[in-house]
């Protein structure tokens, strides 16, 4: 019980927080675009970046297909906290529980975020 309302309490905080601030540094200079720049080209400049997550689950989101995760400090890419990531697949919803230690990568595009290769290192309740 105790954790199901800390778990509530803190998507509403990431909610408002989450990490999507990090964004907003990289579109600050107004290049002159020389008109024909396609598409496909400013797609390029944004490619997935992957980053190396280590956490607690502590809830499933399943209709947003979501983990909440209490994770550990990501260098360059965000500071220890608890939040929402969107899975890949399904799949991954099942495998985990509460309390579960994972690893994960996380796939960051624009401010797109989504986990991978979820891997649980230690159950919930299982001792070292
Ligand atoms: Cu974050």
């Amino acid at each position: 019980m105790r954790i199901v309302s800390k778990a509530a309490f803190v998507v509403l905080l990431v909610g408002m927080i989450g990490c999507g601030s990090s964004d907003q540094q990289k579109t600050s200079s107004p290049s002159p675009v020389s008109s024909a720049q396609p598409a496909s080209q400013a797609a390029a400049d944004s490619a997935p970046k992957t980053y190396h997550l280590e956490g607690t689950v502590v809830s499933i989101d399943r209709q947003q297909k979501r983990l909440i995760i209490d994770g550990k400090d990501i260098p360059g890419f965000m500071a220890a906290m608890t939040m929402p990531y969107p899975v890949a697949d399904d799949q991954t919803l099942n495998r985990v529980k509460p309390g579960d230690e994972i690893t994960a990568d996380v796939v960051a595009k624009d401010s797109d975020i989504h986990i991978d290769n979820v891997v649980v290192v230690k159950k919930a309740g299982t001792k070292k």
